[in-house]
């Protein structure tokens, strides 16, 4: 970091931050690409804008008690985050993993930020969760966690205040047991959460739009170089909701997807996943719960790789769709020894620093989640439209907004890399043009609002 105003802020994160390993990581990777619009911008200096950004506004932390199916007491710790409110009510997921803490919802409210600013919606930024895990837990246990974690979260948000959703482990299942204790509660029907089930306010295409939405960007990055998605080799990770409708939508598209994985390893199909057994992965993570070591055992052109990741697969594009720091420098340098030509992030900061800094160096077409991921959000922005107006929209024309959201929110980040000098002969950091983009809106918002 050369700029002294950066600088500065960033010893300030580091020694504000020591244990929070994760917020460091994107906020470091944040301010390194924003010196050229620091520069530029004087009034962010007087206005203390990088020091108010990297504060979240509020932090709320809770004691979530619970019942197991046994009659055993548990007790987790619930969290939301919310990090800012200048261009809207705070939104983003809710996570239930064991890994969460405050380092983890701080790296991804403070992501979330300048994601909902590159959608053009008026969405501020937050995140929250639990370190529950409703892996191996009965409907009923996850059900009564859910019940009480919103007892305490209730009376934090609303729609006009603070709107969660969905994430990791957070799907259709959870949402509907939380949207219906605040109602309760609350005893009122509003657009409180986002990623609903369609017969309660949710939006059609909002399960689908995080994984659509990433191929759709990619698709455009693609485009720019006169390519497309016909007979490419793909891998993906992770068999949930970003992996699977990323993957259907690559399929639709020509692709041929070879894998897919969790948390225990991954299938290597070489004949490539179609649709068919697309949907059989769907039912047995969604419904049964199950591991994806099961499809080896179903589909015989298929391998699983215990305790691996699909990085080793020689592929053209990778899309990591599962968690964060799941593809290392050592990871990128597989790649793109194999010659991949293009990352996209479905995750949320799924690749370390170093794997980062070699997709740049080697040049290739490289989106940051922030930006290729950003379907998702906007569709519950859509989603928060839609229960606001007590309408609800065709598949149809959801699907149209989300695809020229991520057209526009694609050539927004290339404009810009290009308009701050982030390019280098043919090649345009995507990483630098998303970060300024999504920064330079929510900083104008912040100084008309003065000091608050
Ligand atoms: P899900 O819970 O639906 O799926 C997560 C998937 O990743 C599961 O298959 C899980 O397997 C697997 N997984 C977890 N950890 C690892 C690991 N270390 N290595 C390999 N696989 C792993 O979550 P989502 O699909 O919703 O979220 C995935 C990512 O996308 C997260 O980073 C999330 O923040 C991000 N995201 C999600 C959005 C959304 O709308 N849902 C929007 C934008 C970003 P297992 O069964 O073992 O847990
Ligand atoms: O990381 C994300 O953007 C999400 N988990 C979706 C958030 C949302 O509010 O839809």
């Amino acid at each position: 970091m050369k700029n002294a105003y950066v600088k500065r802020v960033w010893e300030y994160v580091q020694a504000k931050n020591a244990n929070e390993p994760e917020y460091l990581q994107a906020v470091q990777e944040v301010l390194t690409t924003l010196e050229p619009v620091v520069d530029q911008m004087p009034e962010l200096e007087p206005n203390a804008i990088l020091e108010r950004m990297v504060e979240p506004e509020r932090v709320i932390m809770f004691r979530v008690p619970w019942m197991d199916d046994a009659g055993n007491y548990h007790v987790n710790r619930g969290y939301r985050v919310q990090f800012n409110s200048a261009i809207g009510p705070y939104k983003g997921g809710l996570r239930f993993s064991k890994e969460v803490n405050l380092s983890v919802l701080k790296f991804l409210g403070f992501e979330q930020v300048l994601k909902n600013s590159l959608t053009t919606l008026p969405m501020g930024g937050g995140k929250g969760g639990s370190d529950f895990d409703p892996h191996g837990k009965s409907d009923k246990e996850v059900m009564r966690f859910c019940q009480s974690f919103m007892t305490e979260l209730y009376r934090h948000i609303g729609a006009d205040v603070d709107v969660p959703a969905g994430d990791k482990n957070v799907g259709g299942r959870e949402i509907g047991y939380m949207f219906g204790q605040y109602k309760r509660i609350r005893d009122e029907y509003t657009g409180v959460f986002t990623g609903k089930g369609l017969t309660f306010g949710g939006s059609l295409i909002r399960t689908e739009a995080t994984g659509y939405g990433l191929i759709y960007f990619a698709q455009e990055m693609l485009k720019k170089v006169g390519d497309n998605f016909k007979g490419k080799v793909c891998v993906v990770s992770g068999s949930g909701n970003v992996a699977t409708y990323a993957a259907q939508k690559l399929i639709q598209l020509g692709a041929k997807v070879v894998t897919l994985s969790d948390s225990n390893g991954y299938i290597y199909d070489a004949d490539g996943i179609t649709q068919e057994k697309l949907d059989w992965v769907k039912e047995l993570k969604g419904v049964r719960r199950g591991r994806i070591s099961e499809y080896a055992k179903k589909f015989p052109s298929s391998k699983y790789f215990e305790g691996k990741k699909v990085w080793e697969v020689k592929c053209d594009c990778a899309f990591p769709c599962a968690t964060q720091n799941e593809l290392l420098g050592s990871d990128a340098k597989t790649l793109l020894s194999n010659g991949v030509k293009l990352v996209a992030e479905g995750a949320n900061m799924p690749s370390d620093l170093d794997a980062v800094n070699a997709f740049l160096d080697a040049k290739i077409l490289y989106a940051p989640g922030k930006a290729s991921n950003a379907g998702g959000v906007a569709t519950s922005g859509l989603e928060m439209s839609q229960n606001s107006e007590r309408l609800s929209w065709s598949s149809e024309e959801v699907d149209e907004k989300l695809h020229s959201i991520m057209v526009n929110i694609h050539n927004n980040a290339y404009d810009t890399a290009i308009k701050f000098g982030a390019t280098d002969g043919k090649f345009v950091n995507y990483v630098a043009g998303a970060n300024i983009a999504g920064f330079v809106k929510v900083a104008t918002a912040m100084i008309a609002q003065g000091l608050v």
